[in-house]
């Protein structure tokens, strides 16, 4: 592994958004593939400061100086994970549910989406259900797509399944699920269409539903 990326990750545990910035640069300036400056940097970072938090060895301030820094270095990132010049090929809307703040990897979703051409319309966290059926009413978005980090909101996916059926448009979308909690048996249980693990699959699986191909 690249010292420099070891460099991101404590920098990121630290909080150090503008060194994480610097750092990221760095390392794609000396040639490091993107996906490993996000995994082995990033996103190593982040799951350290994870299993901290859980152990009541750092608390939420120092985790949102960290997921700061994150998003920092991810912006760095972007220009390289996303292609300019890709056609559009479908409108979706995606969005944190109800009572979930966590932003993170629902941006890193988004934006492995848009780098396939598709249009992304984000609305953000703590999303009503009545919201994510409304948009893609209004707007013509042909894939719903519900992240939740926790166990307490995952439930939150069930009601968006049941609010597309009940207006009547359950057969015009289909509904993508994920985020640390959600698992394949929890989506089909709930009636969704797709869950995938991670956003560079979740952005493969819209691509499939939006051309009927394989991305
Ligand atoms: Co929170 N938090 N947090 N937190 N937080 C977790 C999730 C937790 C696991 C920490 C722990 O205890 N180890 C725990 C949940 C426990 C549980 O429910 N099982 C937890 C808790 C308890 C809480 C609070 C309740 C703490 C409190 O206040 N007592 C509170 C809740 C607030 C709320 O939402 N109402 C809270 C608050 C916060 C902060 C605000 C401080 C901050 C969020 C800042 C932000 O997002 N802007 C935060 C953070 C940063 C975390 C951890 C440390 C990191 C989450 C993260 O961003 N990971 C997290 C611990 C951990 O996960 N290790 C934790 C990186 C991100 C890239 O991964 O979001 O999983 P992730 O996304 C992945 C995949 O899941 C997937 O793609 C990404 C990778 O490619 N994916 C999808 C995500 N969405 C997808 C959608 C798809 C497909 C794939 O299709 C549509």
């Amino acid at each position: 592994m690249h010292p420099i990326l070891n460099d991101i990750s404590t920098n990121l545990q630290a909080g150090k958004a503008k060194i994480v910035r610097e750092l990221v640069q760095q390392a794609l300036d000396s040639g490091v593939p993107v996906k490993e400056i996000l995994d082995e940097g990033l996103l190593s970072g982040m799951n350290i400061v994870g299993k901290k938090f859980k152990n009541n060895e750092v608390f939420v301030p120092e985790v949102l100086v960290a997921a700061r820094a994150m998003n920092q270095g991810v912006q760095v990132l972007k220009p390289h994970l996303v292609d300019a010049n890709v056609k559009p090929i479908g409108k979706v809307c995606i969005g944190t549910v109800q009572g979930d703040l966590h932003d993170i990897g629902k941006n890193l979703v988004k934006m492995m989406m848009e780098g396939k051409g598709i249009e992304v319309v984000d609305l953000g966290t703590d999303v009503q259900p009545a919201t994510f059926v409304d948009t893609a009413r209004e707007q013509g978005c042909r894939i719903i797509c519900l992240s939740a980090l926790l166990t307490t909101t995952m439930g939150m996916m069930t009601e968006v399944v049941q609010a597309a059926r009940e207006a009547g448009i359950r057969d015009q979308v289909k509904i993508m699920v994920g985020g640390a909690p959600v698992t394949d048996a929890f989506c089909q249980q709930i009636g969704a269409d797709a869950y995938t693990p991670d956003a560079a699959s979740a952005a493969e699986k819209a691509v499939e539903f939006l051309t009927g191909e394989p991305a």
